[in-house]
């Protein structure tokens, strides 16, 4: 794969000279002249041609890193280097990929991909800050959708009727792991890496960038070291069609609630479900005990109100979970319809006949994907679809990116059959829910994965469900909880109290974050330390910056005089695990 070339031994050269007569600084390498001269041989992976023309440098001083959730904030210095490549015999055809490279006196042997978020394959600078703090070069991929700033979607359509193939590989899995093959040697060259020395190969992203993520782990289980994945939207087609399944709630129960209702349904869980973990925080971390022992009924009847707000977000028809149009003052009180939805989304989408299809939030949750609009015109609530889910139909299942403005003879049943027949359309690129992990494992692989308890848009069951998938394919014969134990050791799942989808919640403020995910993956994969519970912050509030543990699943949080402890709770653990019986398949 090293094919040695005389442009590598130049560049060879010319780095001995840098180190040797200067010590290297990151104004020295960061050029396109010594880039170049460190690109890997232009054909190192089969099939793809490297551009040493498109290279670009500039080197950032003292940034500050915008997000302060995924790691902590600081500021750093770095050079940003972008070039281009192509698929050979493909017309037309160009990926870029960028890189941002720590100075050379602060690399320590690490390279980290990072990953997108809906129909984006990447989170430009939200994420990248993550390697550089860390000593390593971060990349990032624009999956070749025409620039970084381009998502998946717009370029998922050749014409109506035609899904653009290339790009819905690229998207699944295929950029991922061209970004890392050439990153990773491109690291090596750059800092001049002896052959036997170890560059350590991480992966970071959550939701989409989570389920990237898993995407290489399943099939490329050897190329990576350590990962830290969140709330990954994983097992695509399920996913992404049950956002749709809250308005097909609303619409077969025929009730339309405010949004403030849902609301308040949603403040008077967190009050009432609160102190079931043992401590009164204002965060559900248990949410299976709410489950177990809060009845949505009791909170009928009760007022509220809400003032009018002005629209936010992002513009346009199709609604992403962050935007919202203006809504009206609404005052009213709790009516045993809007619980009846709450419930019924709760429960998650059964079949005609009853048999359950899929799984949903749990409960405390928001009820984003409930989300109606109104009228003004005839001043009544009405369906709002969901952006999402409507994306998901319209671009992979209908393929002409036909608004669906209405859900007119949609059914439960009909969801089944979009997550059915999407497992078998997608099999190959966009569930990404294999869970035979043996190659990842053997190779030493470490992987965190987590999950908000109170995810709005991906299910927290999701993310157990596949962990459960891969204990009990790996570990068949051993018991549930040797089989967790021995998963414990290289694949551990944290669910996160009170968290919301990749992020704190402000409904509730005093919950745990998982801020230092890549250090703790760090220590474990290059110190051999082992997490036992997962280190994290206060992000907001009153405690903010103090620091929380959060127990490893299956075990979960309670906490005996203000103290917490890990339990075993059989009957918790239970209400996570769904018996897909209206799925005629094995569903991961
Ligand atoms: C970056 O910050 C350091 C420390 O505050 C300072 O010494 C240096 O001059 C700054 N560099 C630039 C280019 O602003
Ligand atoms: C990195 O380089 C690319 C390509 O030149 C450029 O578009 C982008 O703005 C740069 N980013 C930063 C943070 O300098
Ligand atoms: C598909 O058809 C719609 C409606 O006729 C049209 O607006 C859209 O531009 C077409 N899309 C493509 C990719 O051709
Ligand atoms: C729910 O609680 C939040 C945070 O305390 C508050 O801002 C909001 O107004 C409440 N909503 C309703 C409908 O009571
Ligand atoms: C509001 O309701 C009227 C009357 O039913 C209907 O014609 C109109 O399309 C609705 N407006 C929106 C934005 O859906
Ligand atoms: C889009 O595809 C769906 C499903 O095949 C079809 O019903 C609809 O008419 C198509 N829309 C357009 C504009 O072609
Ligand atoms: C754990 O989090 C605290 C802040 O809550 C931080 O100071 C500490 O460095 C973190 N430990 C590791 C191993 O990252
Ligand atoms: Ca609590």
């Amino acid at each position: 794969m090293r094919a040695p070339s005389n442009s590598r031994a130049f560049a060879f050269a010319a780095f001995a000279y840098i180190t040797t007569a200067a010590g290297a600084s990151l104004k020295d390498v960061c050029t396109v002249e010594f880039a170049k001269s460190k690109l890997p041989a232009s054909d190192f992976i089969q099939g793809i041609t490297l551009d040493p023309s498109s290279v670009t440098t500039n080197v950032v001083y003292n940034a500050s890193s915008a997000d302060g959730t995924f790691f902590p904030a600081t500021t750093f210095s770095y050079c940003n280097l972008t070039f281009a490549y192509s698929h050979n015999g493909r017309q037309g055809d160009q990926v870029l990929v960028q890189y941002w490279l720590p100075d050379p006196a602060k690399f320590e042997n690490r390279y980290l991909s990072t990953g997108g978020g809906g129909y984006a394959i990447n989170s430009g600078v939200r994420s990248l800050p993550g390697g550089v703090i860390y000593g390593a070069v971060a990349g990032a991929t624009d999956g070749g959708f025409g620039s970084f700033s381009t998502q998946a979607d717009a370029a998922m359509l050749l014409a109506n009727g035609t899904l653009d193939y290339e790009t819905l590989y690229m998207f699944g899995y295929q950029a991922h792991w061209e970004l890392s093959k050439i990153g990773k040697q491109f690291t090596r060259n750059f800092f001049n890496m002896g052959e036997k020395t170890k560059l350590y190969s991480y992966y970071q992203g959550c939701s989409e960038g989570g389920r990237e993520g898993w995407s290489q782990i399943q099939r490329y289980g050897d190329e990576w070291d350590g990962a830290a994945i969140g709330a990954p939207a994983f097992r695509w087609s399920f996913q992404q069609t049950q956002h749709l399944y809250s308005n097909i709630v609303t619409k077969t129960l025929g009730y339309y609630p405010p949004p403030c209702e849902m609301q308040k349904i949603v403040n008077e869980t967190i009050s009432a479900c609160d102190a079931l973990d043992g401590l009164k925080d204002g965060v559900i971390s248990r949410s299976d005990l709410c489950e177990l022992h809060f009845d949505l009924s009791s909170v009928i009847g009760k007022p509220y109100s809400c003032a009018a707000t002005a629209a936010s977000g992002g513009s346009g028809k199709r609604k992403r979970q962050m935007s919202s149009a203006a809504t009206p003052a609404q005052k009213g009180t709790v009516t045993k319809e809007a619980v009846e939805v709450a419930k019924e989304v709760i429960r998650g989408l059964r079949d005609s006949q009853g048999r359950q299809v899929y799984f949903s939030y749990q409960t405390g949750s928001t009820f984003s994907d409930v989300t109606t609009q109104y009228n003004s015109t005839t001043g009544k609530w009405e369906l709002e679809v969901d952006g999402l889910g409507a994306e998901h139909i319209a671009l992979l299942v209908d393929k002409n990116g036909t608004d669906l403005s209405n859900l007119d003879g949609v059914t439960y049943d009909t969801l089944k059959n979009w997550m059915i027949s999407g497992m078998q359309e997608f099999g190959s690129t966009l569930q990404t829910n294999w869970p035979d992990l043996t190659p990842f494992h053997q190779a030493g692989g470490k992987v965190i994965h987590f999950h908000g308890e109170a995810d709005y848009s991906i299910p927290t069951a999701s993310s157990v469900r596949y962990w459960e998938s891969v204990r009990s394919i790996m570990y068949p014969s051993l018991s549930y909880k040797d089989g967790a134990d021995a998963l414990k050791d290289w694949y551990q799942l944290y669910l996160v109290p009170g968290a919301g989808h990749c992020s704190t919640n402000t409904l509730m403020p005093n919950g745990p974050f998982p801020q230092t995910n890549l250090q703790v993956l760090i220590n474990w994969v290059e110190k051999g330390v082992k997490p036992v519970t997962l280190n994290a912050t206060v992000l907001q509030g009153e405690y903010e910056g103090e620091n929380r543990q959060i127990c490893a699943w299956p075990l979960r949080p309670v906490w005996k005089k203000n103290k917490m402890e890990c339990e075993y709770d059989q009957t918790s653990i239970d209400t996570w695990h769904y018996n897909l019986n209206g799925v005629p398949l094995p569903v991961y």
